[in-house]
């Protein structure tokens, strides 16, 4: 027990003493906010304390303001209205934690400091960032304030979730409704409250699981809620058979069918959701001409001819493309069995071999659905634009839906993209979380004291510099068609990283390393931990290559959405196009721009284990997940200095019975009040600071002593009856 004066030890020891273990709670379900935990640089003990929780059905946890999540694969009953009113509005370390609190928070603060935020949702694939994301609309939903004409954009909002998963999300083997590209959405806001818009931006789409899914995977949900769920008619008109197993595309990962999604129900969601969020049916109707054109497309095969050359009989497929983009069908033989090449100032077309159709028949499929899903969005974006306060100044909440860090056993160009995004989500991490605690100590007039911690705009730095970053060197193979391999581009590497601490390949490793690498591999040594990548595909999906001719075939479409999405004005290929790499560095760029300005929040998502199943908490994963999140490194930022600091009117609200002086209550200022109490219950000077507005106290355990202290006083005085909450 802390040095507390006489009377009120001596009453606390009796009491104690008669409680008999009712103040071990914090031994049995953990501390509420990691901040206050004394071993806080230990790992073990943050995973204790999260097992602890998670064994108790308590899935959150603050690091201060920050929100850890542990998905619990089952229905706690925790996200009912009754809740979210418990949250409204309450302060927020008054309640257990909760996303409704954070999400609550932001909102009070945005309108109170009327400035923008951003709430940070990173986590694995399945840890739970998509049901967070969508836990915070909704509670906004409900609790903003309603009228007629934000009903109809508070609908929108929500209704745009289930059109952008069915064309983005898709089973894979870690989540049954995994999101295949990253999501920022705009909340705004007018100075009342009211939700009167929004906007989304999308990152990186995995196109390439439209023509390939690994075994276990499905494609995008929408195909399959196109062919279970689409009406009679349609599907008739669209030349669609009700048989997944029929379309080449929808069954390379062998699992149509999974348990846990229900596409006949998603189908009438969507459908539903489209009309709403006012998609033209005439709009509608060239969506699902597009979703049957890739299946098609999907089934379209080619023979050889006798030179070799790939040919196309003229299969229902053809036919069917035909219909339903609006191009004739020998255009289409044309353009799919033929480059355009130029020889002598003049252009030819030259034939494909059977590889090099297949090729390229995927690489249209591939382009046709990742233009339409941009097109998708900038729809969204129409219908989610604010009509409502045009001429009045609105704050936003941006949410943002990441893909967190991926190490699988073999890591492709994508795991690189996603790894490198979070690098530099990271780095805007420790810039903004160290910032902040640097303006908060400087606002209380309290002296800062600098934190040691590892900054990765090194590793940052390695993958995007210009000229002489992974990305430069990828983009100058690209630039050497024919010449430049996966394994020309490795060497590059070698030489221009050859001695960057953070970089090492089969070549550049020390004999120990050497036996874990492969020949075709590099390695990086991110800040949270080495990933291992192969080099193949690396060129092919950089330059994402679509043929010139068959721009030029779409472009003839009469398909309203294809005629947008392939634009004439669109630069030829005689001019490249931007690599993919390149494109996802500088949309990076404009998302940490979009970042820089807005206050942040974070919310960290866990997975307990890789099965999918409640109650189950792996002590290695999880703990894997506490170092690649980050957490430790927060913590200690958060931790410099001092553990806990409440503004003076609150920590005397709840503690003023401890003294004699303060309670019931005191007549001078907050600050006053607060140092006569502390002084009374005997913390030491060098054990608490007072700033302006705040009480900053650098130990956890003066802080438990006194909230035992109080625990032993509410039991005694049995009258305080309006403090229920345990802020710890
Ligand atoms: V991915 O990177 O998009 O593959 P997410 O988005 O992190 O992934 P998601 O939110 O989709 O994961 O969650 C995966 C599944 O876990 C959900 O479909 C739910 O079945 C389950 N889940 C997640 N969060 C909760 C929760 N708070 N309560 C109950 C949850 N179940
Ligand atoms: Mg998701």
């Amino acid at each position: 027990m802390y040095m507390f004066s006489k009377s009120l030890e001596e009453r606390c020891n009796r009491i104690l003493r008669d409680m008999e273990g009712s103040l071990t709670a914090r031994d049995r379900v953990g501390i509420q906010d990691f901040v206050l935990l004394d071993a806080y640089t230990s790992e073990s003990a943050v995973l204790d304390n999260l097992r602890k929780r998670f064994n108790e059905n308590l899935i959150y946890t603050y690091i201060g303001t920050l929100l850890v999540s542990v998905n619990p694969y089952k229905e706690l009953g925790i996200y009912t209205k009754k809740q979210m009113d418990i949250y409204m509005g309450v302060n927020f370390f008054e309640l257990p934690p909760h996303i409704y609190a954070l999400a609550d928070n932001v909102y009070r603060t945005m309108l109170t400091e009327t400035n923008n935020h951003f709430i940070l949702i990173s986590g694995e694939s399945g840890a739970g960032k998509t049901e967070a994301s969508k836990k915070i609309l909704q509670f906004y939903a409900v609790s903003c304030p309603s009228t007629k004409l934000l009903d109809n954009v508070r609908d929108r909002l929500l209704l745009s979730n289930p059109v952008l998963e069915a064309f983005g999300n898709a089973k894979t083997l870690k989540n049954d409704n995994s999101s295949r590209f990253g999501k920022y959405m705009d909340i705004q806001f007018d100075h009342m409250g009211g939700a009167v818009g929004g906007h989304i931006l999308s990152y990186l789409l995995e196109k390439s699981r439209v023509v390939h899914q690994n075994h276990g995977e499905r494609s995008f949900h929408i195909f399959y809620q196109l062919v279970e769920g689409g009406e009679e008619d349609l599907l008739r008109w669209l030349g669609l058979e009700r048989n997944c197993q029929r379309y080449s595309y929808l069954v390379q990962g062998e699992c149509a069918k999974v348990s846990s999604v229900n596409d006949k129900s998603d189908w009438k969601t969507v459908r539903k959701a489209l009309s709403v969020i006012e998609f033209s049916e005439s709009n509608i109707e060239s969506l699902f001409a597009i979703i049957a054109s890739v299946l098609h497309l999907g089934n379209v095969t080619f023979v050889a001819d006798s030179q070799g050359y790939a040919t196309l009989n003229n299969s229902p497929e053809i036919h069917w493309l035909s219909k339903l983009l609006g191009i004739p069908a020998q255009v289409i033989q044309v353009g799919l069995t033929h480059r355009k090449i130029e020889a002598r100032s003049e252009e030819v077309l030259s034939p494909f071999t059977v590889d090099q159709a297949v090729y390229a028949k995927d690489a249209l499929a591939k382009a046709i659905y990742g233009r339409t899903f941009t097109w998708l969005v900038n729809e969204l974006n129409e219908s989610l634009a604010n009509k409502v306060s045009v001429s009045s100044k609105t704050t936003v909440i941006g949410l943002l839906d990441i893909y967190g860090f991926e190490v699988f056993s073999v890591n492709s160009f994508e795991q690189f993209c996603i790894n490198y995004c979070n690098e530099k989500l990271q780095q805007l991490f420790i810039q903004l979380t160290l910032k902040s605690e640097q303006e908060e100590y400087e606002m209380e007039g309290i002296e800062w004291e600098s934190v040691p911690y590892f900054n990765n705009k090194i590793i940052c730095d390695l993958v995007e510099e210009k000229f002489k970053g992974i990305i430069s060197v990828l983009d100058e193979e690209c630039l050497r068609p024919g010449e430049a391999t996966d394994m020309t581009f490795l060497e590059k590497l070698e030489e221009k990283m050859g001695g960057h601490a953070h970089f090492v390949t089969h070549k550049l490793a020390d004999q120990k390393t050497r036996k874990t690498l492969e020949r075709g591999d590099f390695r990086l040594l991110h800040y949270a931990g080495e990933v291992t990548y192969s080099v193949v595909g690396f060129l092919d999906k950089n330059n994402d290559l679509l043929y010139r001719n068959i721009k030029e075939v779409m472009r003839q479409s009469k398909n309203a959405i294809v005629k947008h999405c392939f634009p004439s004005t669109e630069p030829d290929s005689k001019k490249r196009p931007e690599t993919v790499a390149t494109q996802f560095k500088s949309s990076l760029v404009g998302l940490t721009e979009i970042l820089m300005s807005k206050e942040p929040w974070y919310v960290r998502c866990m997975k307990p284990n890789e099965g999918k199943q409640p109650g189950l908490f792996d002590d290695v994963l999880v703990r894997h997940q506490v170092k690649y999140l980050g957490l430790m490194e927060h913590l200690r930022v958060r931790r410099a200095g001092f553990a806990y600091r409440r503004r003076y009117e609150i920590f005397l609200q709840r503690y003023k019975p401890l003294c004699p002086d303060t309670w019931p209550n005191w007549k001078g200022t907050a600050a006053e009040g607060v140092e006569c109490l502390v002084k009374h219950l005997g913390y030491k000077p060098d054990e608490y600071k007072m700033g302006r507005t705040k009480i900053f106290i650098r130990h956890p355990r003066t802080l438990f002593a006194t909230e035992d202290a109080f625990e032993v006083c509410k039991h005694e005085l049995g009258g305080i009856t309006n403090m229920t909450y345990k802020p710890i």
